[in-house]
């Protein structure tokens, strides 16, 4: 049978089910990667699994959201993860060194192989031919302990790209395009393949920057084929030994094919607060900016950075306007440094931030009071730069550039003095891994100790099932309600990502205020959601926290794909309406039951009912026999636990 490329991955590590769409399969993963903010609970979930060494081929813990450190907090995070790495068998990558998805796609990815990051844009390496999921943490723990990653078996969509894109024209607005053709819901349930003769003129990091904006679209993952292009990145980074060649075969067959042409396209901008609202530039021209961005896992590599670098050289941003810009990685900004870029870029008038992820996660550089913002990042939810009212809007390296020059939103097109664009990569990159540390031999790490620091507090777990839920509605919420709705970031917030009772302070805040406290009052409580409950990040503690205030089922029309399975993972159960105009008829306050769990876990089916006005009401859930288990169990840990247990007895 012609396989297409995903599924030639997903053959080769396929431990459990089979391919067909719908049904779950488990998949072996080869790496592993785990951010900070995500990182100290996947490690404290690690540690619970008493397992000595990491199984995996290679894990890396990253050190690139928390940077600030405001206080103790993201300091003993930090020493915590270090000591775990070198106890574990891990590789360190060290503060400074740069942004997760970026370092790994440089020094770390390989075609053909699986990798799970606890990331909801660990995709991004999908760019060199990886099959790359983001998961919750506590998925990635069962990975490095050896266990399977289970998804269900999407569908396989092609993204066919013929021509080749104009001058000023980027991957950027290849992103954006596919977001203005299909949603931020249009990729849920499915796995996206690029082909098409428009691909060979698409480097690796430009590839990348396309999958890893994939994940806006909802997407299970997203991923190139690796062919002449990947062995000349590979080659460049001194990694040509890592290169296999993987196409899909001829005749291979797709769930939808998309044609985009490339040279029809034009720069594009999404506007606030969803990635996928997206104009042309030019319909925007001339809004006054008043901040502009330039870096995050999106847009941060060495081409964007020098494209920038050329388009600033010998000119001054407008005095409006305030710029920050963050090369993604050590490797990117020594060479900048190196070539004289770096001096471009700062006689601009730029700001230079860390290697890392900086404002895209609110950690500083937030915009002035209902500042419009530009920024070459993934993600414009409502609240998330920190500043409320701001108007953020994403966009290309080049738009952001030419903008920040004008102080105005401006088509890079219109600096027709700027040529030529892109610039060539280096002939080999700077390739020190000085700032990646290795773990300690078996031997030593015998003897390591472990450091923890007094924000670091357990990992909630939940009780096992009983077979009614008496409980009140806590929250109503609207459709595409994000995880930066649920369990916000920022810097004033991701200090606590190790201290759960501290955090839970904040959950729903940008929705809510009283949330947490009412959420407390009732004790037991549900939530009701609309279509695409939980889109965007892959944090647990969007389910970690509810369950830790008392929420036991989550109630809606859809569910993005990580955080159902994190709320599965914690135990609590994710229900969808059978008839999405109940959706009406339920209101925050009420008192509901939900009965006859246990049969409802074996057939689907599951009635609510309102104490009050006593009308039932029909709702769906559809586990697997493992979710079903996991669920009853109390969440993963409970069921992982279990399952030790019994192979002991
Ligand atoms: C994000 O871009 O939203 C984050 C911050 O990287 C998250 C991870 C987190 O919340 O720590 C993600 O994308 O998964
Ligand atoms: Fe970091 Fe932003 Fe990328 Fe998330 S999207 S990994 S916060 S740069």
């Amino acid at each position: 049978m012609a396989l297409t490329i995903a599924q030639k991955i997903i053959k080769e590590h396929l431990v459990s089910g089979n391919m067909t769409v719908g049904e779950e399969i488990g998949l072996k993963i080869d790496q592993t990667l785990t951010q900070d903010a995500t990182g100290t609970m996947a490690y404290l979930e690690f540690e619970a699994m008493n397992c000595k060494r990491v199984k995996t081929e290679l894990s890396v813990a990253y050190i690139d959201h928390n940077t600030l450190q405001s206080g103790f907090e993201n300091a003993d995070d930090h020493r915590y993860i270090q000591s775990v790495a070198a106890k574990y068998g891990l590789r360190f990558s060290r503060a400074g060194n740069g942004i997760c998805h970026q370092v790994h796609l440089e020094r770390f990815s390989k075609p053909y192989k699986t990798l799970i990051g606890s990331d909801s844009h660990t995709p991004t390496c999908g760019g060199m031919g990886m099959l790359a999921f983001g998961a919750g943490g506590l998925d990635v723990a069962v990975a490095m302990s050896g266990g399977a990653y289970y998804i269900t078996m999407p569908k396989i969509y092609k993204i066919e790209l013929t021509g080749r894109l104009r001058p000023f024209v980027s991957a950027k607005d290849i992103a954006l395009e596919i977001l203005r053709l299909i949603s931020v819901k249009g990729g849920v349930g499915a796995i996206i393949e690029f082909g098409g003769d428009g691909i060979k003129h698409l480097t690796v990091p430009e590839r990348a920057t396309i999958t890893n904006m994939c994940t806006e679209v909802g997407a299970t993952t997203s991923v190139f084929p690796s062919d002449e292009v990947t062995l000349d990145f590979l080659r460049r980074q001194k990694r040509e030994c890592d290169f296999v060649p993987l196409s899909a075969d001829e005749g291979a067959g797709y769930d939808k094919v998309i044609k985009i042409r490339l040279d029809s396209l034009e720069p594009l901008i999404a506007c606030p607060h969803s990635p996928d609202n997206v104009v042309k530039v030019s319909a925007l021209k001339g809004v006054k900016v008043d901040q502009v961005c330039i870096g995050s896992c999106t847009n941060s590599s060495l081409a964007d950075m020098n494209k920038v670098a050329a388009i600033f050289k010998g000119k001054r941003i407008a005095d409006g306007v305030s710029l920050s810009v963050s090369p993604g990685s050590k490797q990117t900004l020594c060479a900048l440094a190196k070539s004289g870029a770096l001096n471009d870029i700062l006689h601009s008038g730029a700001r230079l931030l860390e290697c890392a992820c900086g404002p895209c996660i609110g950690m500083g550089f937030s915009p002035n009071s209902a500042g419009v913002s530009l920024r070459t990042f993934n993600r414009n939810f409502f609240g998330r730069s920190g500043t409320k009212d701001a108007q953020v809007y994403l966009v290309s390296p080049e738009t952001a550039a030419a903008s920040a020059l004008k102080g105005e939103i401006t088509d890079p097109r219109e600096l027709s003095a700027v040529s030529p664009l892109p610039l060539p990569l280096p002939e080999t990159f700077e390739t020190d891994d000085g700032a990646i540390i290795a773990p300690l031999d078996e031997a030593e790490a015998e003897k390591a100790e472990v450091l923890r620091g007094p924000n670091i507090k357990p990992v909630p777990v939940g009780e096992k099932l009983t077979d009614a839920i008496r409980a009140k509605i806590a929250l109503k919420v609207g459709d595409n309600i994000t995880t930066d709705h649920i369990m916000p970031a920022g810097a004033k917030i991701l200090p606590y990502r190790s201290n759960i009772p501290r955090l839970s302070e904040f959950c729903f805040s940008a929705v809510d205020e009283n949330f947490e406290t009412r959420a407390k009052e009732y004790k037991n409580s549900v939530i009701i959601g609309g279509i695409n409950y939980g889109q965007g990040s892959s944090r647990e503690h969007a389910a970690l926290v509810p369950l830790f205030l008392g929420v036991k089922a989550v109630i809606a029309k859809s569910f993005a794909r990580i955080h159902s399975a994190n709320l599965i993972n914690a135990g609590i159960i994710p229900l969808t309406f059978e008839n999405e105009d109940d959706f009406n008829k339920l209101g925050e306050g009420a008192e509901i039951e939900i009965s006859n769990l246990f049969s409802g876990l074996k057939d689907g089916r599951f009635t609510l009912k309102d104490i009050k006005t006593g009308k039932n009401y029909a709702l769906c859930g559809n586990f697997t026999a493992r979710q079903r288990e996991i669920l009853q169990y109390g969440g993963l840990l409970n069921y992982m636990k279990e399952q030790a247990e019994n192979e002991k007895n």
